[in-house]
């Protein structure tokens, strides 16, 4: 099994290796290495996982059958909220298959094709749904998943904000899995695992738009931020609220060519539109927010009830923050506290909001209603500190790095340094046990929120104001560029830190608003150990 952990990173090389890039800064060592690691894919060339990128690889599926408007029925909002099943480990094993499929599901009462996972565990079987069961874990746990493909074209896996290893069959995006294939997935959990919400969704460039936005997305959570509460607040009720975004054709069907994410849309909560949910005044809820829809954002208000955050980005804050407006672009994740002195229906909306002027225009939309009812009664008192985190302020930066990120409106091409994504081009190679300090100058009119696998970012400065940071996260927005008086233009900056602290192998950041990881802005770095290049 080890011998495939290279081959699969290479297998995606192995087009480049006949004309690696002059610019590459790396050792010719490292060169020579791939060149091997090229040589010994040609042996296994019956693998079932061949190269990334072909054409023959990234056939779409065929489009679904429509369905009749009189078979598809209408979308009903305000149904009672409701969360998906929970599969949960056992004696530290969680075991399942999930399986990836082109098939109509129901959402808030509407049948659509979508591209949705369907999950056995245990001998329960969990049918095709829009929002799939939550995977809840403890940190240590080792997860198992067989992934099956029945989409029509290929996928692949990623546990999104798992400080795990990228290679081989843990957190590998390389991985290509065809369609009518299987791949099991074996990820070794640290036991140092921070708590909170995280989340699994296909990574197969560059078909991940389509995908999620299918809805080919769905929770995990790592079991241990109610013990970082005060003991009264440790039994607090907990509810996940999955944000996901869809649109449908004439044919019912969710689309997977030309999305524009600018279209009107449907934003649902765990499936439903604008479900309601209740709460007893005077109590405190603790909410699991993600946004896991494919391009658009949210910026929640809640009838301005304050949010308490705990952690964000699976992991746990060391001083809690409170906002009435939390801002996600996709992929983010915040786990807050909720409460609510008197009664009443309070609004949880996303505000009206732009991208910038090459961006998106959403209208205020109502995601779901909160019924307070009972005499109102003051809350619980709420923490102001969770738990430390490894603050990278003072550490000792090995590497500066600066990259550009900017866009060609007119082709639809999105670009890091002035490159889209190639297979075979590696844009920065750390070593294990270093922290580095990256600069990302957006010269776009846009915002990109920018996510880099396996290690989280600390954020030292926004636009040049220096920030107190008061955790680790992975996806960060970045400012898009401005014009000063002059008329010049001013990119938006961003100056993170990243410890790399243990895992080697090739991995990615990206944008991901996911249109435009797939048209170009999306890069790999590959992380060796010192001594070992
Ligand atoms: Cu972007």
């Amino acid at each position: 099994m080890h011998d495939l952990i290279p081959k699969m990173f290479f297998a995606a090389l192995s087009a480049a290796v006949l004309s690696w890039p002059t610019s590459r800064a790396d050792s010719s060592s490292d060169q020579q290495a791939l060149q091997a690691d090229s040589i010994s894919l040609a042996e296994t060339s019956d693998s079932t996982h061949s190269a990334h990128g072909t054409a023959a690889d990234t056939q779409p599926a065929p489009p679904p059958g429509p369905i009749p408007d009189s078979v598809s029925g209408y979308l009903i909002p305000g149904l009672p909220f409701v969360e998906p099943p929970t599969i949960r480990s056992r004696h530290g094993v969680l075991k399942l298959e999930l399986t990836a499929m082109a098939t109509p599901v129901r959402i808030s009462g509407k049948l659509v094709n979508a591209r949705v996972y369907a999950a056995t565990a245990y001998g329960e079987t969990y049918p095709p749904s829009y929002v799939p069961p939550i995977l809840a874990l403890d940190p240590g746990d080792n997860l198992q998943i067989t992934l099956k493909n029945e989409l029509g074209e290929p996928t692949n896996l990623h546990t999104h904000g798992f400080f795990i290893s990228p290679m081989g069959n843990q957190d590998n995006i390389f991985v290509d899995l065809p369609n009518g294939g299987a791949f099991l997935y074996n990820y070794e959990l640290p036991a140092t695992l921070s708590p909170g919400l995280y989340w699994y969704h296909p990574h197969y460039h560059p078909l991940v738009e389509e995908q999620v936005f299918g809805g080919l997305a769905g929770y995990i959570y790592v079991r241990g931020l109610k013990q970082l509460l005060p003991e009264h607040l440790q039994d607090v009720p907990e509810r996940f609220l999955h944000l996901k975004d869809f649109q449908f054709n004439r044919e019912n069907t969710i689309p997977a060519r030309n999305i524009n994410s600018d279209n009107p849309t449907h934003r649902t909560v765990n499936g439903l539109v604008q479900p309601t949910m209740g709460m007893e005044a005077g109590g405190t809820q603790l909410w699991h927010l993600g946004n896991i829809g494919a391009d658009i954002w949210y910026n929640l208000e809640l009838s301005g009830l304050e949010f308490t955050v705990i952690a964000e980005d699976g992991n746990p804050v060391d001083r809690a923050w409170t906002a009435t407006q939390l801002l996600m672009p996709p992929a983010k994740r915040f786990d807050v506290l909720v409460q609510a002195k008197k009664p009443g229906a309070y609004q949880l909306i996303t505000t009206q909001m732009n991208t910038g002027p090459w961006g998106d225009d959403y209208p205020q939309a109502l995601l779901a209603t909160l019924n307070v009812t009972g005499p109102a009664r003051e809350p619980a008192a709420l923490p102001t500190h969770i738990q430390p985190f490894d603050n990278l302020a003072h550490a000792t930066v090995t590497q500066e790095r600066v990259f550009d990120l900017s866009e060609n409106p007119n082709t639809n091409k999105f670009f890091i340094n002035r490159r889209v994504f190639k297979p075979n081009h590696v844009d920065a190679t750390p070593l294990t046990g270093t922290v580095e300090e990256w600069r990302f100058r957006n010269t776009s009119l846009e915002l990109h929120p920018i996510h880099l696998h396996v290690n989280d970012a600390q954020v030292m400065s926004v636009n040049g104001v220096p920030q107190d940071a008061r955790s680790l996260v992975d996806t960060i927005p970045i400012p898009y560029a401005t014009k000063d008086a002059e008329g010049k233009l001013v990119p938006g900056e961003v100056v993170m830190r990243f410890k790399f602290r243990k895992f080697v192998g090739p991995y990615v950041f990206h944008c991901h608003i996911l249109a435009h990881e797939d048209r170009g802005m999306m890069s790999i770095i590959n992380v060796t150990s010192p001594g070992s290049e």
